[in-house]
This record gives C-alpha cells, sequence and structure tokens, in this order.
C-alpha cells in the first residue's frame, strides 16, 4: 500500500506539471491515464491485493486521484476548443452539408422508357431476351436465307466457341421467342441492345439500342399498324407531326415500309437535319411475312400481324439535337450531367 501512494503521489506530480499543448499531446495524456489500459484502470485493479481494514482509505485516494486526471483532461480539452474558436480553426457545425451530387438517367433509357409507356397504354407489353442468339431466332425463323448479305461476316459478331452463336443483331429473336411460346394474340415491345460489326464513327456503332414490336391477331391490316404508329409519333412529339410511308423492303416483313415523320426542327420548310427536304425517317415496319408466322408455329391463313422496328439512339439524337453516336457510350459526364433532373 505504502509503495502505491507513493507511485500515486508521483504521477500526481506529472500531471500538474504536464505543459497544456496540442491535441495530439491531449490524446496522449487521455490515453495514459484514462485510457482502457491506463493508470487508473491499472490501479483501480491493485485494489484486489490491499488488505480488507485499508481498501476505503485506498479507494477514497484512488477516486480523488482520478478525479484529479479527468480534471486535468477536461479543463485541457476546454483550452484548446476556445482557441480553435479564437483563431477560425474549429469546425462550424452551422456550415450547410456538402451537395450529394444527384445522378441522371442515361438518354438511351429516357427515351426507352417514353416509348414503352406509350405502347403499354396500347395494351402492349415488354419482352426481353438473350442478346447471345442462335441463328435460327436471329436469321433463319425471320426469313433471312443462308446467303443473305445480313449474315456476312462483316456485319455480325460470331462466336468463336460455336459458329450456330452470334451477338445478336436486331431484338427480332425476342419476338420469335413469344410467337414459339403459341399464346396468342400477341402484341409485345421488345427493347435491347444488339450489335453489328460496323466501323465506329458518328454516324454507326458496334453496338446501339432498338425498340422492336409485334401485334399478332385475327384480322389485323396495315390500317392498324399506320394508326398504331401515327398514336405513337403525336405520343411522342406532339400532335402537329405528320406522317408518310414509303415502300422499302426487309425479308420478315411483306408488304414492308419506311416511316417518316415531318422534320422537328424545320417543320417541314427543309433544313440540315431532314437534308432539306422535309422529311426524317423514323423507323421501319410491316405486315409480318406468313413464311415467318409458319416458322414460329402460326397459322398464316387464320392469323396476320404488323411488326416496326426503330432505332433508340436515332430518335434521342433527334429529340435532343445530338450529332454523334459516339457520345452515347463515351461516358463523358459533361454529355450525361445535360439530362440531370430528367425521369
Ligand atoms: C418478327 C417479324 C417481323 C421488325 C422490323 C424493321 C421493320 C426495321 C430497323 C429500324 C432501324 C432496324 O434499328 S434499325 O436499324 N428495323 O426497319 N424491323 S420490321 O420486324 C419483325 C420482327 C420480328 C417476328
Amino acid at each position: 500500500m505504502e509503495n502505491l501512494l507513493e507511485q500515486i503521489k508521483g504521477y500526481k506530480e506529472e500531471i500538474a506539471a504536464t505543459q497544456q499543448n496540442g491535441a495530439a499531446a491531449l490524446e496522449t495524456f487521455r490515453i495514459r491515464f484514462l485510457g482502457t489500459k491506463g493508470i487508473v484502470k491499472t490501479l483501480f485493479a491493485e485494489m484486489k491485493n490491499v488488505p480488507a481494514e485499508e481498501k476505503k482509505a485506498f479507494g477514497a485516494i484512488l477516486n480523488e486521484f482520478k478525479q484529479f486526471a479527468e480534471d486535468k483532461y477536461e479543463q485541457w480539452k476546454a483550452g484548446l476548443e476556445s482557441t480553435e474558436v479564437e483563431s477560425g480553426t474549429a469546425f462550424d457545425y452551422t456550415l450547410p452539408g456538402d451537395p450529394a451530387p444527384m445522378g441522371s438517367r442515361h438518354p438511351i433509357s429516357l427515351v426507352k422508357n417514353d416509348i414503352i409507356a406509350i405502347f403499354r397504354r396500347l395494351g402492349f407489353s415488354v419482352a426481353e431476351g438473350p442478346e447471345i442468339e442462335d441463328d435460327f431466332h436471329n436469321f433463319t425463323a425471320l426469313n433471312l436465307p443462308e446467303h443473305h448479305p445480313a449474315r456476312d461476316m462483316q456485319d455480325t459478331f460470331y462466336l468463336h466457341q460455336n459458329p450456330d452463336w452470334l451477338l445478336r443483331t436486331h431484338t427480332s429473336n425476342v419476338q420469335v421467342r413469344e410467337m414459339e411460346k403459341g399464346k396468342l394474340p400477341i402484341r409485345v415491345i421488345c427493347p435491347g441492345r444488339v450489335y453489328r460489326n460496323e466501323t465506329i464513327s458518328a454516324r454507326a456503332h458496334c453496338f446501339f439500342h432498338q425498340v422492336e414490336g409485334l401485334y399478332i391477331d385475327e384480322h389485323v391490316s396495315f390500317a392498324d399498324l399506320k394508326q398504331t404508329l401515327y398514336f405513337f409519333v403525336q405520343e411522342l412529339f406532339g400532335n402537329n407531326i405528320r406522317i408518310r410511308f414509303r415502300p422499302s423492303y426487309f425479308p420478315f416483313t411483306e408488304p414492308s415500309a419506311e416511316m417518316d415523320i415531318s422534320c422537328l426542327l424545320c417543320h417541314g420548310k427543309g433544313c440540315n437535319v431532314c437534308k432539306h427536304t422535309g422529311w426524317v425517317e423514323i423507323l421501319g415496319c410491316g405486315m409480318v411475312h406468313p413464311q415467318v408466322l409458319e416458322n414460329c408455329g402460326i397459322d398464316s391463313n387464320k392469323y396476320t400481324g404488323f411488326a416496326f422496328g426503330m432505332g433508340i439512339e436515332r430518335i434521342a439524337m433527334l429529340k435532343y439535337q445530338i450529332n454523334d453516336l459516339r457520345l452515347f457510350s463515351e461516358n463523358d459526364i459533361r454529355f450525361l450531367q445535360q439530362f440531370t433532373g430528367s425521369f
């Protein structure tokens, strides 16, 4: 006990003599005297070795020592804080917080969601399917004969492991899979990423996004196709839009057409965007070829249907006046930030 009292006396002298300089020294002081393995705790642990008749007196001395160390600590801390406030180095808790940067949807997603919302109102559901596809679902079922140029190695990415597998060149594979399910009628739109082996430029990329649509039932006509697509572009671009159809050719539709809308920028007067024609091509469409229906197990004598396809990038470029396809996939924050606040 004598020995312990000597130690405490020494520590008290040390504490009294400690210079109160700086936050780091204060922390060292706290750990040395008041920490979980500090001197105060260690001395309290000695209590078990003190004879029973002296425990009370020793306890009082220990408590007084603990208070002495704590007082020194509190006084030192308060002194530090007031110096920080006076010198302006204290943290000002009333400052507004750092702004949390708001993300935004990618313009491709914005346009895709707009398109989906419009067709949902017409009773279309949304279907998705594989991006790695077999030859049948991407080509054969769609009436693309074996030596059709679209099958050429230059347009299609084939998989090294198996030449029957490829990266889909359109989302039509999803409609083929819907038709194979055999549940009619079908009213579906298929958004998704597609791949083509093209040299990358402002107008072409090795991948882009499409929305394709398919409607199959008894008595579906070209008039249904025209009215559906007219409604669609009115919803997307406004009621003043005008449309025209030009005859075209696709192996999977007959007859086939391309649909133009009146130029959004010059309203048909002629400008750079519409190459001075007043019209801008927006999508391809047609009546599903009877052979395609049969390829997918649907009776072409009973059922007819229309289909259409559009590139989402193309529509986004028109809508937001974007002039380079590569901007969509470069992840340049200056480009993406322009869409903040849109949903
Ligand atoms: C099935 C039957 C028919 C989908 C169609 C187009 C016309 C078309 C292009 C637009 C621009 C592709 O992104 S683009 O390069 N698409 O012109 N697509 S009809 O026809 C189908 C699809 C599936 C079973």
